[in-house]
């Protein structure tokens, strides 16, 4: 078998790449072969809950078998990209293991995406496929689905699996002879393409290899005591990073172990699933673990499985994380992670302050991290400085953007991440800040400039500067600062505002929670909009 060719990928340079060979970080296995082996191994035990459905692992691999078999017949090729754009719902699982096992890409939406996110996927991956639910949280992905079969040129097939479980779609994929075990990638493919937050205008598309994301994953599994003891809570998207691969749900399948999946994190939703199935382990964003802190249920559930919470996403406050030992009555674990590939993780071991005051080291003895000043120049440990990152599982550019890229990674292939850190003697960092234009609702990434390309399409607008003002619980929020046009009569009004925006099929969570209307944006200077001055005015 060849490599496979895909326009738009940076490869990792040969040399690298037979080091993180030889050094036993990439060993071969794909997501297929990760499934199957855990299979063979865990035949009769339970992979996936959810709702009163008991998947187990031979169950699993059979119907990701069917489901592949139904994949190729319609002509899906290794290569070709299907959007998956699914909530917390076993058929997720099957669908992107059935398309890993075709050497197919999932292109992984996040299920609060909504047309407008959906839209530009497909345009910019060519996708041939697009499998979303008929209903999740206001969404018609039935009516979604064909509004874009007629938009999208390159969209041959759309599959709509029901909110109920399965549907008369997946049935009739699952209905004819199953796809035979072989080999249909290679482990230096990539295996799919991974979201970034996104600092200008659209999201960025990341290739990840099969080689590179388990090297990640089986770390991961070691340094989180992941086993097939392990009983994980999925309450965060499932697509997201941190929910694939920290140590994840992929994490958990490796391992055989069992996944409970959530409609999402919530105290009310979590802590009775966690009663009932014993749940060991569950990864949280900060706003999560502080909701799981202060909430009142907390005293009607057995949480005494507990053993382990992961926080990530975003920053966990010294103060809440040193509550989490003594009132959940579990370890704390956190993650310093990103889709580009970087994981940094507090160690179990690791003495209080360390776990309560950093975000961790480095997965790997091979990431190589820099803290640089604006000129690129190295700094010293303990000082603050932007966060450069090299190594076997972070990416060397994103999927079809070369001029992004040559801005994103430095000219010997080091990402800069757009975090600001600053790292001890040891190598653990703490997360200061951040100097690329995003904002960080709640472990959800926003770019700023994507909204605001959105708001100035509207005819009355003249000038929007978005930016994320400090919030309590979600760290930030995000506000629109908006100029009308002078003849605009006050119209939009702020109703007005977020409708256009909904109804443009922008994803929920991406709606400004502010919008305040002014006649001037304060100036830095230089002359340019000053969001510094907006983001402390703003709360
Ligand atoms: C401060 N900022 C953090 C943390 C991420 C594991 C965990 C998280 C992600 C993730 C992930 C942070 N403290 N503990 O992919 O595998 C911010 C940083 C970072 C960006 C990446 C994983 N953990 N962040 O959050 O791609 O700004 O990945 O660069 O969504 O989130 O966002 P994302």
């Amino acid at each position: 078998m060849q490599a496979m060719v895909l326009d738009g990928v940076v490869p990792y340079p040969d040399e690298f790449a037979e080091r993180y060979r030889e050094k036993g970080y990439w060993t071969g296995q794909t997501h297929s072969d990760l499934l199957f082996a855990s299979a063979a191994d865990h035949a009769d035990e339970v992979a996936v809950i959810a709702g009163d459905r008991r998947i187990t692992y031979a169950r699993l691999a059979a119907d990701v078998s069917l489901l592949a078999g139904g994949f190729d017949a319609l002509g899906i090729r290794r290569g070709d990209r299907v959007v998956v754009h699914l909530p917390n719902v076993p058929e997720f699982v099957e669908v992107v293991f059935a398309l890993f096992d075709i050497g197919a890409i999932p292109v992984l939406a996040l299920a609060s995406h909504r047309r407008s996110e959906i839209e530009y996927f497909i345009e910019h991956t060519g996708a041939r496929a697009y499998v979303t639910i008929d209903r999740h949280d206001g969404f018609d992905g039935a009516a979604t689905a064909a509004e874009l079969r007629e938009t999208q040129p390159t969209l041959e097939h759309t599959v709509i699996v029901s909110s109920h479980g399965g549907g008369t779609d997946l049935a009739r994929l699952m209905a004819g002879p199953a796809l035979p075990r072989a080999r249909r990638s290679l482990p230096e493919d990539v295996a799919f393409l991974q979201l970034s937050g996104g600092t200008t205008g659209r999201p960025k598309l990341i290739p990840r290899t099969h080689d590179d994301y388990l090297y990640s994953v089986r770390e991961s599994d070691a340094l989180c005591g992941v086993t097939d003891r392990t009983v994980q809570l999925v309450g965060l998207p499932i697509s997201h990073n941190f929910t694939m691969s920290s140590p994840g749900i992929l994490g958990v399948l490796a391992a055989g172990g069992t996944l409970v999946l959530a409609a999402n994190g919530t105290p009310d939703v979590a802590f009775p699933l966690i009663e009932e199935h014993r749940v060991t382990q569950a990864a949280l964003v900060p706003s999560l673990a502080l909701a799981w802190l202060n909430s009142a249920l907390r005293s009607r559930y057995d949480l005494g499985s507990l053993e382990t919470i992961l926080v990530g996403g975003a920053k966990f406050s010294a103060a809440a994380a040193r509550r989490v030992g003594p009132e959940l009555g579990c370890g704390l674990q956190q993650v310093f992670g990103m889709a580009e590939g970087l994981v940094n993780y507090t160690r179990r071991g690791d003495d209080e302050d360390t776990i309560v005051a950093t975000q961790g080291r480095p997965i790997s003895p091979d990431d190589e991290v820099r803290v640089v000043d604006d000129d690129d120049r190295d700094l010293p440990d303990g000082e603050e400085g932007h966060l450069l990152v090299r190594g076997p599982y972070t990416i060397r550019g994103y999927y079809r953007a070369p001029d992004h890229n040559a801005r994103s990674f430095t000219a010997d292939g080091f990402y800069r991440t757009g975090d600001v850190v600053r790292r001890d003697a040891r190598g653990y960092l703490t997360v200061v800040g951040r100097s690329k234009d995003q904002i960080n609702r709640g472990g959800e990434k926003i770019s700023p400039e994507e909204i605001e390309n959105l708001i100035l399409g509207h005819d009355a607008i003249h000038d929007v500067s978005v930016v994320g003002v400090p919030d309590e619980s979600l760290g930030e929020r995000t506000k629109a600062y908006v100029i009308r046009r002078d003849e605009s009569d006050g119209q939009p009004s702020v109703l007005g505002l977020r409708r256009f925006l909904r109804d443009r099929g922008l994803a929920p969570y991406k709606i400004p929670d502010l919008i305040e209307f002014v006649t001037e944006f304060p100036l830095t200077g230089v002359g340019k909009t000053s969001k510094r001055d907006q983001r402390v005015k703003g709360r």
